[in-house]
């Protein structure tokens, strides 16, 4: 009988009970082992499931099969310079992961088009202050930055709600219903028309730093701007000050450069920032148990697992 395979879970210890439960019904036949015993089994593991990997890990590992992102952005393991780039590498695809971001996305953007602050604050003083929609919905303008699995139905679900949606991709896509501006040349019309801008985007060297003082010039006058997708996409010190100027109407922000975010960051209490702790959208651990589970029997048949990142592009 063939030796069982080994899986590292690493991830902080207060969350380990959260994943190894389904890691262990849906590969019943594999040795789990946490991060406590990394260090004395490292020469044994054969594949590594991670989402931040601590650092000297990889370095550890000289026996890695293939290592299962627990998340869709990969850019915290590609960011560890001992990840060797000819390993396989696969990230988290799943219809639940796209429907949490499709869902915080759609909140936000309600909460900005229907001026919902206004209505907390007049709540607050026992006020009742009615008011009309700033823009009609037909014509309020959602641009998409990054139109993959989870800005795709991002973009659907927008539409749906009679918006008019643009997504900006690398590639040229075909949505329904969807106008789609491809590549570095198409960036700056796409931006002109985003009433409301949505960062959806891997963290790449291309994309690093995307969301800055340029970035918001091309946008309209009074543009709501929506990172959901890395702290890194982000100049925040850009977004403050168009939003102090009065340029940017404000801003939803899920990710930062810093996470947790400090204390003592500006962006907590800006009366035009919300701010929430990277939980767009939370990896379902039966879902991503279950993806580990078929790409790892994928991969001691001999074949290739499904969504396995390509290194060179950084997504
Ligand atoms: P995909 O890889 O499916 O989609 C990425 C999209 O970005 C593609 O359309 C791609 O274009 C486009 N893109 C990449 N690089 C460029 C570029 N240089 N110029 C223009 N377009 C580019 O990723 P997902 O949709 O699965 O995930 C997107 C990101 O969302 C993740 O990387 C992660 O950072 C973030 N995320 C955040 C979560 C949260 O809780 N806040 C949860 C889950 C994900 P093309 O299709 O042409 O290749
Ligand atoms: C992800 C995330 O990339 O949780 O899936 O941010």
């Amino acid at each position: 009988m063939s030796e069982p395979v080994t899986l590292l879970l690493d991830v902080p210890s207060g969350w380990s009970g959260h994943w190894a439960g389904p890691l262990r019904e849906y590969l019943p036949h594999a040795r789990l082992i946490g991060q406590e015993d990394a260090a004395a089994e490292a020469a044994r593991i054969d594949y590594l499931v991670t989402f931040r990997p601590r650092k000297g890990l990889l370095a550890s590992l000289a026996n890695l099969k293939a290592v299962f992102c627990l998340g869709a952005g990969v850019d915290g393991i590609l960011a560890d310079p001992d990840f060797p780039r000819d390993l396989p590498l696969m990230r988290f695809v799943d219809r639940s992961l796209s429907r949490e971001l499709a869902q915080y996305v759609v909140m936000h953007v309600l909460i900005f088009h229907r001026g919902q602050r206004y209505f907390d604050a007049a709540q607050a003083m026992n006020k009742w202050r009615q008011r009309p929609l700033v823009r009609r919905t037909e014509d309020t303008r959602i641009g998409i930055l990054g139109l993959g699995e989870i800005g795709t139905m991002c973009a659907e679900r927008l539409r749906d709600l009679d918006f008019v949606v643009t997504g900006w991709s690398r590639s040229r896509k075909s949505v329904a219903g969807v106008e789609s501006f491809a590549g570095a040349g198409e960036l700056a019309p796409f931006l002109a028309r985003s009433d409301i801008l949505v960062c959806l985007l891997p963290l790449t060297a291309e994309t690093l730093g995307i969301l800055n003082a340029k970035t918001f010039a091309l946008l309209p006058k009074g543009a709501f701007v929506i990172n959901a997708a890395r702290g890194g996409h982000l100049v925040e010190a850009d977004l403050v000050d168009a939003i102090d100027r009065g340029h940017l109407a404000g801003a939803t922000l899920d990710v930062f450069q810093h996470e947790p975010l400090p204390a003592e960051s500006v962006l907590w209490n800006h009366p035009k920032i919300t701010v929430t702790p990277h939980i767009a959208a939370i990896t379902d651990p039966r879902a991503a148990a279950r993806a580990i589970s078929e790409g790892v029997a994928a991969i001691e048949r001999g074949e290739p697992a499904p969504h396995r990142v390509d290194i060179a592009r950084g997504y």
